[in-house]
């Protein structure tokens, strides 16, 4: 396995994409993790970016919580409603369609926190949602899945008091498949993850802040079993410190140059 390189490559974007395109053409198991910013050049708003996007005036951290929930469920309802409609009209970018390909030449391990099927769109085999799926409805209470067509919205004026569909089961409200804030990652997914990383001689990482545990505990984990890790961010990030390599890039700029 070739050594670290150092980070003084961190200089020259293309003398580090070169040495990235040969690390993942030269690795035995390839893990990719992708974060929100995987899906930013699909028109997805990320959470910590200041897009301009309708809800850039809440904070997530307090609507994703059970404790958010509770306090003004239409509210954090209307908020999913419309990330549901976004995602559904938006379409995977060359990042996403990069991974897929990349997938078919060579083995490819992908994670997501991301909660959005963008990946599976583009054609990619995904081993874990560590933060579920936003389209995958179930009740509050009873958990019974959700699977009847939602009312349509109007995606720039969207209802911020828009009530959940009643569970037909309990009559308790409908929520959407996601991990909010203080709840547990999905068991199998999380422990799937972690064997993954700790086989993987090589961990691009794409588009995350690295704030969120213990999803950003993965990356750590993987250099601890002798990875080599490499950033793929247009900014630097909380994770920017304990990486190989960072390439200062967006995902639909640097995935497509792993195919050259
Ligand atoms: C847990 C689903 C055990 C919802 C998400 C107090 C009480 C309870 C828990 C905690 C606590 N204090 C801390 C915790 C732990 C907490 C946590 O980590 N908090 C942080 C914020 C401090 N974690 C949890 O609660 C987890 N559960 O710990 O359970 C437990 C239980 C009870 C009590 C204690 C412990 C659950 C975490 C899951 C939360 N759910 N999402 C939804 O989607 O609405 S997390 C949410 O943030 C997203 O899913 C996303 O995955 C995640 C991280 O965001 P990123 O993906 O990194 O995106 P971000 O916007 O932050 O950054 C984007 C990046 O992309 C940037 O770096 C940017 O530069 C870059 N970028 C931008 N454009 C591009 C780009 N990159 C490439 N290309 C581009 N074009
Ligand atoms: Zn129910």
């Amino acid at each position: 396995m070739s050594p670290a390189p150092s980070k003084s490559q961190n200089e020259g974007s293309d003398a580090i994409a070169l040495t990235v395109v040969r690390l993942v053409r030269d690795a035995r198991q390839l893990v990719v993790l992708t974060g929100a910013g995987m899906s930013a050049e699909s028109g997805i708003p990320t959470f910590r970016g200041s897009d301009a996007s309708w809800w850039s005036r809440f904070d997530p951290q307090r609507l994703a919580s059970v404790p958010g929930w509770k306090a003004d469920r239409a509210l954090v309802w209307a908020w999913y409603r419309w990330r549901i409609a976004l995602i559904a009209q938006a379409q995977p970018n060359p990042g996403h369609r990069a991974l897929a390909q990349l997938a078919r030449r060579q083995s490819l391990v992908l994670v997501t926190q991301n909660v959005d099927d963008l990946h599976e769109r583009a054609g990619s085999d995904v081993l874990a949602h560590l933060h579920g799926r936003i389209d995958a409805l179930r009740c509050f209470a009873c958990g019974t899945p959700y699977t009847r067509e939602l009312p349509v919205i109007d995606l720039h004026a969207p209802d911020p008091t828009l009530e959940p569909p009643a569970c037909p089961h309990c009559g308790d409200a409908v929520r959407p498949g996601v991990v909010w804030f203080g709840e547990i990652l999905p068991e199998l997914p999380w422990r799937a993850s972690v064997e993954a990383v700790e086989q993987a001689d090589v961990v691009l990482v794409v588009g995350t802040s690295g704030l969120v545990y213990p999803a950003a505990e993965l990356p750590q984990i993987a250099r601890r079993n002798g990875a080599t890790v490499v950033e793929i961010n247009p900014q630097p990030s909380a994770l920017t410190a304990q990486v190989d390599l960072h390439w200062r890039a967006t995902a639909a700029q640097a995935l497509p140059r792993l195919l050259d």
